[in-house]
């Protein structure tokens, strides 16, 4: 080929900016092309019709991260059309134009619409740093990034990926525990994202002191970024979450409500929580034991007087339908005699300085090593490890402090990883550690259980890290804002990739009053993952602590969370198929509408697709809410709303603003104790009249176990289509037996009293229902009067779960 005439280089040195150049040589591969200027090289990929991965480095090779994409270039089809100066890479959904002046790119659409492109100063070094700098479209978004504070639209803001233990950190502060260096733009041409995949520390600058450009850069490692695009914004997520994984299905119980304490000691104190749990009514799962379950912090280890027999102990919940989760910090104590420390010497187990010492900091336990997780044999030591646990029927695992953290918080950068086979100092390996961790209790809890599905949540991670964990979003503070940080947070996780996520309810730092504990519960029943939490020597933070209001208002939206099971585990399921979100900001399906990212509004997200949550502050009893196309029905008194409007809304404390989508069901069931408890058999269904048509997915399964990966589940596709006013059920598939042998449906907003079912005309009943228990006037004051709402007259129909294909009609 033709090299273009060279642009002026500038030298390299340590300190200057020098651009890749012009490309002076360059030719096609089976799935792209490569090239190399005077001083670096470039080769580009085409994984499938939307995604395009672009790599430049300065060493021979390409530098890459063996940890995140798990995918292999699928459909590598395109053209190459050559003109002088530049290449037009075309695939189905893109036109990639390369200019060789300067290794310049630009991305389109296949209409021509500029979705892309690089600022002139295209991809560029100063000493090790590599940066991409990139144009800014027209009124361009920026959302995602992961664990990242702030507003939804990243504008104006930069980030750093650098994994930090922060205890109690501000609600604009960063870098937190867990990094993901995936974004996506919006604009008026179109969406595309940008997954930079470099473990290093990485910055993300969408505009903060500059008005020339955005940019990523790495300290250090080439230039390896995934850019992908799609027609709709969860597609996008779709694709990430093809190159990176998708959380496998969780076991059931780990969607139920979960309490925490750093911590719950001695064994008798770990009964009366779970017995009052149960004497309360409240349904519960789970019970943690934090880090005063070891012997000296000691991993491996139970303190034999707090917890004189776990396995009893343990045994004693599981009677009660609770499930025991374990902590597991990295840091082994360096004490003679200690078998996991003698074991990791012994085997060479342990992260290294250069020299062959081994590195030791202080955590918990004092003075620690930490084992290389970028190992394979360290991973497969750790999870055989793991039996001490499994053994005495623990089954989950929460994996803390894998940033890693430890006293002092500055790792010296020179320490070494095996980085499988790529030994790497921890400037390369930080961002990965915790993940690798995560990834080892993931395989221990496997290897000690095969037939149980794995329960593991991290504090850190990386992308890729939904794969092994659920992830919490580390040591918030009992403040409203905080509440209201923690959802954005959850939100940013779900949009990149992580779909398995909570905060502590509570917040684990200071004291929650009372109002502010009870909205938590409220909002906490609508996050993937729902858990209280609090620090050690904090008040009581258990939902029957704050008195018998917030314990009924607690009550409620527990019962909601419960309720709603069938409809959040159908969702979880097709998360671990598709990788979208449980809680969807709104900019993914409403991604060209301004007020979505509003400040006031960019908490608010759709839960399982058909709930929309605005979180409100406590201190709040009337807010505003804005609610996009569509109708709208607050939830508890099936009012209705049309879209595109903000109104304002009471939010007493037992209301958290929650409107349910036109158009569209959810299903529910009976009131349990706990996930493993049978319900009544009957499947409720609600459906709202609405304009658009929907498709539900309703899934079953075991809850537990690996059966449901062959054929042993249930599915079935109920789709809504207000032009023929019908509902259809099409024919159910697996061979699970639904647990339901009934159906109540519930239809909200709709004039008629009877209905076709299968062919026949049956009327419909009805009745007054209520999502929410009264609360107890306890004040006897009039003005103490609390709100309760019910749905008067609502009609349903009751009928038996046809396994086969059938249709209700004459829905008006
Ligand atoms: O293990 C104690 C805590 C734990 O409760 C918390 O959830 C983690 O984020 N852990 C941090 C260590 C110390 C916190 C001050």
């Amino acid at each position: 080929m033709t090299p273009p005439s060279p642009s002026p280089r500038f030298s390299r040195n340590s300190s200057r900016h020098c651009g890749f150049g012009a490309v002076s040589e360059w030719s096609q591969t089976v799935d792209g092309l490569t090239g190399k200027g005077s001083s670096a090289h470039f080769r580009i990929t085409v994984y499938n019709a939307g995604i395009i991965r672009v790599q430049a480095g300065l060493h021979d090779g390409f530098e890459t991260n063996p940890y995140s994409v798990i995918a292999q270039p699928e459909n590598t089809d395109f053209k190459l059309e050559v003109q002088e100066s530049q290449i037009l890479l075309t695939t189905a959904q893109l036109h990639l134009k390369i200019d060789l002046t300067a290794l310049s790119m630009s991305f389109f659409d296949l209409s021509g619409n500029l979705l892309n492109a690089d600022d002139s100063l295209g991809i560029s070094w100063i000493g090790t740093e590599v940066t991409a700098y990139k144009q800014v479209q027209p009124k361009e978004k920026f959302i995602g990034l992961g664990e990242k504070t702030g507003n939804m639209d990243r504008s104006g803001k930069a980030f750093t990926n650098w994994n930090t233990d922060y205890f109690a950190y501000g609600v604009g502060d960063d870098p937190l525990y867990l990094s993901i260096p995936f974004y996506m733009g919006i604009h008026e041409k179109g969406q595309y994202g940008i997954f930079f995949d470099n473990t290093h520390k990485t910055v993300f600058n969408f505009g903060a002191s500059t008005n020339r450009f955005v940019y990523f850069s790495a300290e250090d490692g080439d230039m390896d970024y995934y850019f992908i695009h799609q027609p709709t914004v969860p597609e996008i997520i779709g694709s990430y979450t093809w190159l990176t994984g998708r959380m496998s299905l969780p076991p059931k119980w780990a969607l139920g409500f979960q309490q925490c304490r750093y911590s719950y000691y001695p064994d008798s104190e770990v009964f009366t929580l779970a017995q009052t749990f149960r004497d309360k009514n409240m349904p519960a799962d789970v019970i943690y034991l934090d880090i005063h379950h070891m012997e000296s912090y000691k991993v491996f280890t139970f303190d034999g007087e707090k917890f004189s027999d776990p396995k009893a102990m343990i045994a004693r919940l599981k009677e009660k339908g609770f499930k025991v989760v374990v902590i597991m910090d990295p840091g082994i104590k360096t004490q003679k005699g200690y078998g996991p420390y003698e074991e990791g010497l012994k085997n060479d187990l342990f992260v290294k300085y250069p020299d062959g010492e081994i590195y030791e900091a202080q955590v918990w336990p004092g003075w620690c090593a930490f084992p290389d997780f970028t190992k394979p044999e360290t991973r497969g030591w750790w999870a055989e490890k793991m039996a001490f646990y499994t053994d005495a029927g623990v089954e989950g695992f929460w994996t803390d402090m894998n940033e890693p953290a430890s006293w002092g918080q500055f790792t010296p950068n020179l320490i070494e990883f095996e980085f499988d086979g790529k030994k790497s100092s921890h400037r390369k390996a930080r961002n990965i550690y915790g993940m690798q961790m995560a990834r080892s209790a993931q395989e221990g809890a496997h290897l000690q259980n095969p037939k149980k599905r794995p329960f593991v949540l991290t504090r850190a991670g990386f992308s890729g890290i939904q794969r092994y964990a659920a992830a919490w979003t580390g040591d918030n503070v009992a403040s409203e804002e905080h509440m209201l940080a923690g959802v954005s947070l959850v939100n940013s996780l779900g949009m990149s990739g992580v779909a398995f996520a909570g905060y502590d309810v509570g917040g684990f730092a200071g004291e929650a009053s009372k109002s502010l504990f009870a909205r938590w519960m409220s909002i906490g029943a609508f996050a993937p993952f729902y858990r209280a939490h609090s620090m050690i020597n904090s008040n009581d933070a258990e939902p029957w602590a704050f008195g018998e209001e917030v314990e009924e208002i607690s009550r409620n939206y527990m019962k909601i969370r419960y309720r709603i099971i069938p409809t959040l585990y159908s969702k979880f399921y097709l998360a671990s198929i598709s990788g979208l979100p449980i809680c969807e900001s709104l900019a993914l399906r409403y991604p060209n509408d301004p007020n979505v990212y509003l400040s006031a509004y960019q908490n608010q997200y759709l839960f399982c697709g058909c709930l929309l949550v605005a979180p409100v502050e406590s201190t709040k009893s009337i807010t505003k809410v804005y609610l996009p196309d569509g109708e709208w029905y607050y939830l508890y008194s099936d009012e209705i709303h049309s879209g595109n409007q903000t109104i304002y809304q009471d939010c007493p404390l037992n209301y958290l603003p929650v409107y349910a989508k036109g158009g569209q069901l959810f299903t529910s069931q009976s009131d349990v104790e706990h996930t493993g408890q049978a319900h009544d058999g009957t499947l409720r269904i609600h459906l709202y009249k609405g304009s658009s048509p929907s498709a539900y997915i309703h899934y079953e399964d075991e809850g537990e176990g690996l059966d449901y990966q062959s054929d042993k589940y249930f599915r079935r596709k109920i789709s809504y289509n207000p032009t023929t006013e019908s509902l259809h059920f099409e024919a159910s598939e697996g061979s699970y037996p639904s647990d339901f042998k009934k159906i109540r449906l519930y239809l909200h907003g709709f004039a008629c009293r009877s209905v076709e079912l299968a062919g026949k005309s049956v009327a419909l009943s009805q009745e007054n229902f209520s999502f929410l228990g009264k609360l107890t006037e306890f004040d006897p004051l009039p003005e103490m009067d609390h709100p309760y709402f019910e749905i008067k007259n609502l009609p349903y129909l009751d009928f038996g779960h046809l396994p086969g294909s059938f249709e209700v009609k004459g829905l008006k």
